[in-house]
């Protein structure tokens, strides 16, 4: 199970107020923060810097690492952006979010994930937009996941992330993910999918506990990785109890260990 943590994100009014007063101590301490509850990689994305990115995005970085030895999620669409993020970070196995199956991106991003051989998060995305039909996005994901390993990309380092929409906005967005995820990891043994948790119940009430089951849903459909906030109680309940149950925690380890620490209390 991979866990990307998600909070050094600009979008976040702390994180945004931070990189205004350069004070890099903050951005330090959520780094630490998502490291101490169990996060494998840290999300970057100052996608809402736009005028200054590439700067904001190197500054983060410089920060990050003088607290933590995890390896770096860089997340933007812009290249550039990537790009620099991916030099400053260029320690341990590197993470790119995200490419698509849209012409300029994948051109542009497909040489830095072979020139820094990162991982690599891909959006069910191409040049005729966002998936409209599950059949969309299971095509989408299977031209994606045939072409990158036909450019030499292990398929241990693909993610696939099928876009999740809120169930709000359509009654069987939950559902049809399931049956995509299963769809993806049984047509290509090995390939990985990961997903941000938070759009499933965008507009609804009490939107951690539905965040928290549709977590625990799609891994029983084979999701490995998740783009969440690692600090969060509940969800880190929920997912220790579903590696246990899903035959992913030899001798109930982990569920024991986390119970004597006093996550179930
Ligand atoms: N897939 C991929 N990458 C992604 C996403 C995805 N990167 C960005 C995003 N989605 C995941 N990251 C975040 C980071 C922070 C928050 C949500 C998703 C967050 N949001 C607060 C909320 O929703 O309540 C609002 C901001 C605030 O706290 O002020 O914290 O899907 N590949």
């Amino acid at each position: 199970m991979l866990i990307i943590g998600e909070l050094i994100n600009t979008s976040r009014k702390l994180i945004r107020e931070a990189v205004e007063k350069k004070d890099g101590e903050y951005i330090k301490q959520v780094a630490k923060a998502q490291e101490e509850a169990g996060a494998t990689y840290i999300d970057v994305n100052c996608g809402t810097c736009i005028e200054t990115e590439v700067e904001t995005m190197e500054w983060l970085v410089d920060n990050i690492l003088q607290v933590t030895s995890l390896p770096l999620c860089i997340d933007s669409p812009n290249p550039l952006a990537l790009q620099a993020g991916l030099k400053k970070a260029a320690n341990g196995k590197l993470m790119i979010n995200s490419i698509t199956f849209e012409t300029p991106r994948w051109n542009a991003v497909l040489p830095l994930v072979k020139e820094f051989n990162t991982k690599i998060i891909a959006l069910c995305i191409d040049d005729g937009g966002m998936p409209k039909t599950n059949e969309d996005r299971i095509r989408i994901a299977d031209s994606i996941i045939t072409k990158l390993t036909g450019e030499g990309i292990n398929i241990d380092d693909i993610y696939i992330d099928p876009l999740i929409k809120p169930v709000s906005a359509g009654q069987k967005n939950g559902i049809e993910v399931l049956q995509a995820i299963q769809n993806i990891m049984e047509g290509h043994p090995g390939v990985h999918t990961t997903c941000g948790l938070s759009n499933i119940s965008y507009s609804l009430p009490a939107r951690k506990v539905l965040n928290t089951l549709f977590m625990v849903q799609t891994m029983a459909r084979g999701m490995d990785s998740y783009i969440m906030d690692p600090t969060n109680k509940e969800m880190r309940r929920a997912l220790i109890a579903s590696q246990t149950l899903l035959g992913q925690d030899r001798f109930s380890r982990k569920f024991i260990k986390a119970f004597r620490e006093g996550l179930y209390d």
